[in-house]
Order: structure tokens, then sequence, then C-alpha cells
């Protein structure tokens, strides 16, 4: 059955990805954090976003309570990209979002980012109407200390070690999971290996998200051709803001 989402779309943001998987339409989802962006700088983050963004990521590591909530609000006064929540832990919620990624670090055995998170975020989401999204959450060495370890205090999965990435992320898949999300840590050396896509997209077949280290086209389209539904960057489209004129 098809629903009406609170927006009035047809589809809740899930569906409405699976069908843009479904037509072959890759997705390029721009990661804001709001600790280094401020709702002042919304007009020239629109202005300079890039083309091919089809979606807005809002969410950080460590972000101050109600700086999310804020960003939020002002991107969608300034444009009309769907606002994904990407939360570094449960104050990160704001019900103005089109959709909360529900993570669960499982590359680690830290039960705060397990399930302790995940309670604080249920009691807040009894109150509000926001679609979640399941997501299992894989950090992968990305050749350099990320501060998604640092916080979570995990380690991340060696690149190398192909059943530990499959035997933990079909754990996941079968403990019920609608997306996956493969991560090599803010400002990564190098992204997740495209072998490492392609195995996990070809098991699971669930939408995949892949970020962390992303800095050119070739390696974006890289990670789309071995089997990323999306990619998310952040750090080089702050570089590329940052430098230009206000
Ligand atoms: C999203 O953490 C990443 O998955 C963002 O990484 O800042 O390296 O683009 P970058």
């Amino acid at each position: 059955m098809i629903e009406i989402d609170k927006n009035g779309s047809e589809w809740s943001p899930l569906e409405l990805w699976i069908e843009n998987i479904k037509k072959g339409q890759k997705q390029f989802a721009v990661l804001v954090d709001p600790d280094k962006c401020t709702k002042e700088m919304v007009p020239k983050l629109m202005k300079y976003l890039p083309q091919q963004a089809t979606h807005i990521f809002v969410g950080g590591s460590t972000v101050a309570p109600g700086k999310t909530h804020q960003l939020i609000c002002a991107i969608k006064q300034h444009g009309a990209l769907p606002v994904w929540i990407f939360p570094g832990d449960a104050e990160q919620i704001s019900s103005e979002a089109d959709a909360l990624l529900f993570l669960s670090l499982i590359s680690g055995n830290n039960p705060k980012y397990l399930i302790g998170q995940q309670t604080r975020a249920a009691a807040q989401l009894r109150t509000m109407d926001l679609h979640t999204i399941s997501t299992a959450y894989l950090l992968i060495d990305g050749g350099a200390q990320s501060a998604e370890a640092r916080v979570t205090g995990t380690q991340p999965l060696p690149s190398e070690d192909l059943e530990m990435i499959l035997n933990r992320t079909m754990a996941a898949y079968h403990m019920g999971v609608k997306a996956i999300y493969l991560e090599a840590g803010s400002g990564a050396k190098y992204p997740v290996a495209p072998v490492i896509i392609q195995r996990i997209k070809t098991a699971t077949g669930l939408p995949l998200i892949v970020g962390g280290g992303l800095r050119q086209e070739a390696q974006i389209q890289t990670a789309w051709d071995a089997g990323a539904d999306m990619v998310v960057v952040g750090t080089a489209i702050e570089e590329v803001i940052s430098s230009m004129e206000s």
C-alpha cells in the first residue's frame, strides 16, 4: 500500500529512494555538520551546492543540542532538497527533517552505539512524526584516525578483512535493517574500496550508502559503479564553499 507521508508525497523517503534505485538513478548527499555550518551560512551553502546533489545530510560527531534543529530549519527555508539526519548521537533529532537514518554502529562492540543512543532516540520519536530508515553503519579503516572512531570509542574494521565486514553486515541484514552505510571516516585517506562495496551490495541487495574520503568525481563514479546507491561528501564540499566569496 502506498501511504501519503507528512509532506503530501505518495512515497516515503525510503520508498522514493528505492524507486530511484530501480530506475538506476544514483544519489549524491552533501553532508553538513551543524558544528561548522551555522544557520547564517546556509544561503552560501545553498548557492554553492554541487549540481548533482540530491540530498542534504545533517549531522556531526559532536554537536551541541539544538544546533541540528536550527540548521535543518534554515536549510528547509532556503531550498527544496530532502534533508536527512545523519546523527552522531540522540541529541541530533529534529522533526523538521524528512528522514532520520536510524543507525546502529555494527562494526564495533560499544553498546552505547549499538542500542544505547537508539533507546534515547526512540523515546523522542514517540512524540514526533519523523520517518526513520533503519541502517547498519560500518566504520571501515580509511587510513586515517577518524572522528567517528574517536567519538564512538570503536576501532574501524580492517579493509582487507572482507569476511568480517560481510558477516557483520549479514548479521544486521538478518535483523531486518533497511539500508547499509559503509563509512571510511570523515577525511579518510582512502575511500571504501570498490571490492567491499560490490560484495556488500551483491550479498544484501539493500540500498547502500558510501561515504568518507570521497574528494574527486572519479572516486564518486567508482563507488557508484561498484554498487553504491548514494554517496556522501562532506569535507571536499566544505573546503570548496569556504573558499568562495560570501
Ligand atoms: C560521510 O563521514 C563522511 O560518510 C564524510 O566524509 O568528510 O571525508 O567527505 P568526508
